[in-house]
């Protein structure tokens, strides 16, 4: 029985070693484009007001502060959806993406979603002049509990390792949160204000996309992608 069971041991370990593609990054010339736009079927309520229950003078003293936990506008466009090729293996290295810098400003986190590289950098601002402190909620990767003084204007996070959805909180403002979104690769967007998003240079083929909001949940659809052409994908998260 000892040997059957190493025996399958051994398997399994092939058998996840043949299936875990590692992300390759190359040049690519003559990439496609996928662009779309997401809606809610559902009626668009307005954001919720948080009133501050912690250093008032300086929280929402100059703007409001409004839940971003569901931004839809008039037109039902919805903000903040990460929209991500999951199933790529070769592209663009992440090299191209632009320095990922989380702010933090009239006690709120700035912007809310975020796209992080693995072995990037994350700098993390403080622009409020109190005391702030980054907690993020990652499993896959070593969660951090930063306490950053007024005085502390950046503070760098030790780069992600391993791609997974990480939520950040401040443990000072309980209504302060984001989400760091932590990819190999750079084929992901985050939806604007009008629900508008767009994703470049991919190499031809066949792709899984994936739509996630935090309240709203998770789409999926399959997409094909021509060189040099755009494909306009369009999704509608439906009403609770
Ligand atoms: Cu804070």
């Amino acid at each position: 029985m000892k040997i059957v069971g190493l025996l399958v041991t051994l398997l399994t370990f092939c058998f996840l070693q043949a299936s875990g593609e590692k992300y390759q990054a190359y040049t690519v010339e003559g990439g496609g484009t996928i662009s779309g736009r997401v809606t809610f079927a559902g009626k668009p309520t307005k954001p919720k007001k948080i009133i501050p229950t912690a250093d008032k003078t300086v929280c929402g003293a100059h703007d409001a502060i409004y839940s971003e936990e569901l931004v839809v506008d008039t037109s039902k466009a919805v903000k903040n959806v990460v929209v991500a090729i999951t199933n790529i293996t070769r592209g663009l290295s992440t090299r191209s993406m632009p320095p990922t810098i989380l702010d933090q400003k009239g006690c709120v986190f700035r912007p809310h979603v975020l796209v992080v590289p693995i072995g990037q950098a994350v700098t993390v601002r403080n622009n409020d002049g109190i005391i702030h402190n980054v907690h993020t909620q990652s499993i896959k990767n070593p969660p951090v509990n930063l306490a950053q003084p007024g005085s502390v204007k950046e503070i760098s996070l030790n780069p992600f390792k391993i791609p997974e959805l990480v939520k950040v909180s401040c443990d000072v403002h309980g209504w302060m949160s984001a989400w760091l979104w932590v990819t190999e690769h750079p084929y992901v967007a985050v939806t604007s204000q009008d629900g508008t998003f767009q994703i470049s240079d991919i190499p031809p083929g066949k792709y899984k996309l994936e739509f996630w909001h935090e309240t709203l949940g998770k789409l999926s659809q399959e997409v094909e992608v021509k060189g040099d052409k755009d494909t306009k994908v369009n999704v509608v998260f439906p009403a609770k």
